[in-house]
């Protein structure tokens, strides 16, 4: 009997980063993504394909079943829930952190001493409520899609959470990180009926990445 596996993967940072963890899997794709108009990708091995989709997509892709695994980073993860999904590996790539950032002019140590409302523009309203909780600091949280740097230059919030790796995005836009909430990297995520139907396929590949992904540490 043949098992097909489906691979979710988002184009940019995560299939670039993936790639060599499947490669030493032995598994090649031989279409690209960045040229293609293609979803679905071939690889050299017939029982492997790869489909793209949306970076906070990918948990429900394979959530459902309809990829058997992916890779998706953290704060996909913990906004998602993780419901439905067994996550054994962290890959350790696309790395970056969740942090708290200001405009630079706004006093946030005063702001959350002095016990005033927080207004928070994020993506990530699950993780930002829940540090915020943590910390017992009230905020207003404002649900945003992208392009969080710009909320409080404008005046949509007093401050962001959101992704930092270089920082030059935060300083072009004249904001300081304030706060780390946590470190951010990808994982594999497997669907939790695959892991049990389709053990034979998937061991070799889960083993394959571990070992490269342990090898980059
Ligand atoms: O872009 P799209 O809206 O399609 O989706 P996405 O942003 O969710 O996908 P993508 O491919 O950009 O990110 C996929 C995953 O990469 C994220 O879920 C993170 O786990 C991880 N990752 C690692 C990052 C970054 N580094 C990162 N720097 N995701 C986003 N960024 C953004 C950040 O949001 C900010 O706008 O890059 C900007 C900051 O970068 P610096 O270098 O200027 O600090
Ligand atoms: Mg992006």
């Amino acid at each position: 009997m043949s098992q097909q596996l489906t691979l979710a993967l988002s184009k940019g940072r995560i299939f670039e980063e993936t790639m060599p963890l499947l490669n030493a899997a032995g598994i090649v794709v031989t279409e690209d993504p960045e040229t293609s108009r293609k979803l679905i990708l071939q690889t050299n091995d017939p029982g492997v394909r790869v489909i793209i989709v949306r970076a906070s997509d990918v948990p429900t892709y394979v959530q459902y079943g309809a990829a058997d695994f992916g890779v998706a980073g953290k704060d996909v993860l913990l906004e998602h829930g993780g419901e439905g999904l067994y996550q054994p590996i962290d890959l350790n790539i696309a790395r970056c952190r969740m942090s708290v950032a200001v405009s630079a002019g706004f006093n946030y140590a005063s702001a959350v001493r002095q016990g005033a409302r927080l207004r928070v523009a994020t993506k990530y309203t699950e993780t930002a409520r829940q540090h915020f909780a943590a910390k017992g600091v009230h905020v207003d949280l404002i649900k945003l899609y992208g392009s969080m740097e710009l909320a409080p230059l404008v005046g949509l919030s007093d401050a962001i959470v959101d992704l930092v790796s270089t920082g030059s995005t935060l300083r072009a836009n004249n904001l300081v990180e304030v706060e780390e909430i946590m470190q951010i990297s990808s994982r594999l995520v497997v669907n939790q009926a695959a892991m049990k139907m389709k053990r034979e396929r998937l061991q070799p590949i889960l083993a394959a990445f571990e070992r490269a992904a342990a090898a980059t540490l």
